[in-house]
C-alpha cells in the first residue's frame, strides 16, 4: 500500500471511530440521565438513573437533616448522596424533569405550593418512619417572656390556622410575584372573623416591641406576615429576623429573640429542638397536618424508599 492511500485509509477510519465512539457516548448517556438502564426484569432502574442522587434544598433546613438521616438507615438508600443548595434550585430541576418525564427524587413538604404547580406528584412511603407522619408548626417562645410580656405573649399563643390558609398566601405570592409580606397583610384584612380570635381578650398597646425570629421559606414567610400584621393592628410593634433553623432555636435560647412560628415538629426540627429545649417555651402548634419526606413524580413506577436501590 503506497502512503497516501494509507493515509486516506487511516483518515475514514479515524472518523468512523470517532463517529462511533461519540455514538455510543450518546446513547450511554440517553440510557442514564433520561429513562434509566434496566434491571434482568426489564424494569427501568431509576436509581440509576437518578445517579443516587436525591435533590434537596439548603443545607440548614430540618428537611436536610432528615433526608441525611434517611440516607442512614434505609439500606436502599446506601452510597446516595442529597445535593443540597436552595428551595429555588430544587424547584427549577424539578420543572426540568417534570418536563421531559425524567426520573427524579426530590425533598418535598407541604404546606407548599410544589404539589399545586405539580399534582401529578407522591411521597414515597416510608416504612421506618424517618419523616415521621403529621408534622405540626409549633410557636415557641424565649423564657420569661409570658411574665414581661403577657399580651404580646397571648396573642401569639391564640395564633393558629390551617394549610389551606397558609398555602393561599404562598401561591398568591408565587403566582404573582408580589411581596408575600404584603399579600399576608391583605389576608389579615380580608380575614377579620379569622384575626379578632387571636386577639381575643388581648388588651391594646402602644407600640411595645416584639421580636419574632423565623426560617427562610415561604410557609414561615406567610405566618409571620400575618401574625406582625395582626398584632399591629393591637398596636405591637413587631420585627420579623429570617435566620436559619439553628439559630431560629438558639436564639430563643439566649433570649435574643422573643418568638418564633417556625418551629416544626415533632420530627423536621427535633435535632435542633432538643439541643434547646429546656431553654425555650413551646406554645404548642399554630398549625397542624403539615408533612415532609421524598418526593417523585407519579410517572415514577415505584410506591416506597424501599423500592429504591443501593449505589453499590
Ligand atoms: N421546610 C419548610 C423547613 C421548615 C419549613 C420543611 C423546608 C425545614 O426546616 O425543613
Amino acid at each position: 500500500m503506497d502512503f497516501k492511500k494509507f493515509k486516506y485509509v487511516s483518515l475514514i477510519l479515524g472518523v468512523l471511530i470517532t463517529l462511533l465512539l461519540a455514538g455510543c457516548g450518546d446513547k450511554e448517556e440517553g440510557t442514564d440521565s433520561e429513562s434509566g438502564s434496566t434491571d434482568s426484569n426489564g424494569e427501568v432502574d431509576y436509581s440509576e438513573a437518578v445517579d443516587y442522587t436525591i435533590i434537596g434544598i439548603e443545607p440548614g433546613a430540618g428537611i436536610s437533616v432528615t433526608t441525611e438521616a434517611a440516607i442512614e438507615e434505609y439500606d436502599s438508600l446506601q452510597g446516595w448522596n442529597v445535593e443540597l443548595s436552595s428551595t429555588g434550585a430544587m424547584m427549577t430541576e424539578l420543572d426540568n424533569a417534570i418536563r421531559n418525564e425524567e426520573p427524579i427524587v426530590i425533598t418535598g413538604w407541604n404546606p407548599h405550593w410544589m404539589f399545586a404547580a405539580h399534582p401529578d406528584m407522591k411521597y414515597l412511603d416510608d416504612p421506618l418512619e424517618i419523616y415521621g407522619g403529621e408534622e405540626s408548626i409549633h410557636s415557641m417562645s424565649r423564657r420569661g417572656f409570658e411574665e414581661e410580656q403577657p399580651e404580646a405573649y397571648k396573642m401569639i399563643e391564640q395564633f393558629e390556622w390551617n394549610v389551606e390558609d397558609m398555602e393561599e398566601i404562598m401561591y398568591e405570592a408565587e403566582e404573582t410575584g408580589d411581596d408575600i409580606n404584603q399579600i399576608a397583610a391583605q389576608w389579615v384584612e380580608d380575614n377579620e372573623d379569622r384575626v379578632s380570635a387571636w386577639s381575643e381578650g388581648v388588651e391594646d398597646v402602644d407600640g411595645v416591641e416584639v421580636e419574632l425570629v423565623s426560617t427562610p421559606w415561604d410557609s414561615e414567610r406567610a405566618s409571620s406576615g400575618v401574625l406582625k400584621a395582626a398584632m399591629e393592628q393591637k398596636g405591637f410593634d413587631v420585627s420579623v429576623t429570617e435566620v436559619d433553623v439553628a439559630i431560629v432555636f438558639e436564639s430563643l435560647a439566649t433570649g435574643d429573640a422573643d418568638a418564633t412560628l417556625a418551629a416544626w415538629l415533632p420530627i423536621t426540627h427535633r435535632e435542633f429542638y432538643e439541643t434547646y429545649q429546656d431553654d425555650i417555651v413551646d406554645m404548642g402548634p399554630n398549625l397542624v397536618g403539615a408533612k415532609i419526606g421524598l418526593v417523585v413524580p407519579e410517572y415514577m413506577d415505584i410506591d416506597s424508599i424501599e423500592d429504591l436501590n443501593p449505589n453499590n
